[in-house]
């Protein structure tokens, strides 16, 4: 653990980015070094799945290289919902005060993590969004376009939660936060694990607050994204949304019997 990460960020405290990582070994060094110059008060988690191409030894050297670099290794691919549950244990485990979710592959600028944690200092979750004023997307093709506005117009109807950008996954937690919704409990993965872990702050009446961010396409490695992925969150989404409506159903008629 560093020095500098003792003292942490200023007035959020102690902080671990977490990055979980498949097939990065392209992308790795470089997302590292960047987290290192834009923030360096800030410690590092590489939580990789046992990745073939070789992305957690070249973790262990950055970690064997610097104090405030911190890799877990996993025995294979469980889905990126699995790796954060993981890292967010360790940095408990490890009395950090606050969580970052960040990719690997250069889609969140590191550059931009400081306006995140200052808007922190506020808040319980802040969410880097793409569709907030100011934020906006890079070289995406407009199928992830049409995917990404489809699923948060969806989400957004599904579950009558008022964020813009509930499928984000360039974020901070305040560590009370992950405690209170029980981010142990989450099964969910991919994109859905980014709505599920939204939901859950906002029903326990956390403040989440958005602040616009540029979303780059990567330049190097694959997406691990996939059909499976996708329908994972919208049959979630939809049964949320279904026993969201109907516990409040349910409320209305008991409270108009006794009424
Ligand atoms: N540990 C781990 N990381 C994963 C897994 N799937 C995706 N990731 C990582 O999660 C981040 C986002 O995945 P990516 O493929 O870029 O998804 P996309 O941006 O939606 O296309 C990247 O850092 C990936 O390496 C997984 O199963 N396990
Ligand atoms: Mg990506």
């Amino acid at each position: 653990m560093s020095d500098q990460a003792q003292e942490g960020f200023p007035g959020v405290g102690r902080v671990l980015v977490v990055i979980p990582t498949y097939n990065e070994s392209e992308n790795v060094r470089i997302i590292v070094e960047r987290v290192r110059t834009a923030v360096p008060s800030v410690d590092l988690l590489i939580a990789d799945d046992n990745s073939p191409d070789g992305t957690g030894e070249i973790a262990d050297q950055l970690a064997a290289a610097d104090p405030a670099v911190h890799v877990m290794h996993r025995p294979g691919k469980q889905g990126l919902g699995a790796a954060y549950v993981a890292g967010f244990a360790w940095a408990r485990e490890h009395n950090y005060d606050a969580v970052v979710e960040m990719d690997a592959d250069g889609s969140h600028a590191p550059e931009e993590l400081p306006k995140l944690l200052d808007a922190a200092k506020e808040a319980d979750v802040v969410l880097g969004s793409r569709w907030v004023r100011g934020g906006k997307v890079v070289n995406w093709p407009w199928h992830r376009l049409v995917l990404s506005r489809g699923s948060n117009l969806y989400t957004r109807i599904a579950l009558g939660m008022p964020l813009r950008d509930a499928t984000a996954g360039f974020r901070v937690y305040r560590m009370p936060v992950l405690d209170k919704i029980d981010v142990d409990s989450v099964i969910s993965q991919g994109y859905c694990f980014q709505v599920d872990l939204s939901w859950r702050a906002c029903r326990n009446g956390f403040r989440v607050v958005e602040v616009p961010i540029t979303f780059a396409e990567r330049e190097r490695g694959a997406s691990k994204m996939s059909s499976s992925v996708i329908a994972e969150a919208a049959w979630r989404v939809t049964v949320w949304g279904a026993k969201a409506r109907l516990d409040s159903a349910k409320k209305l008629f008991t409270g108009g019997r006794r009424g």
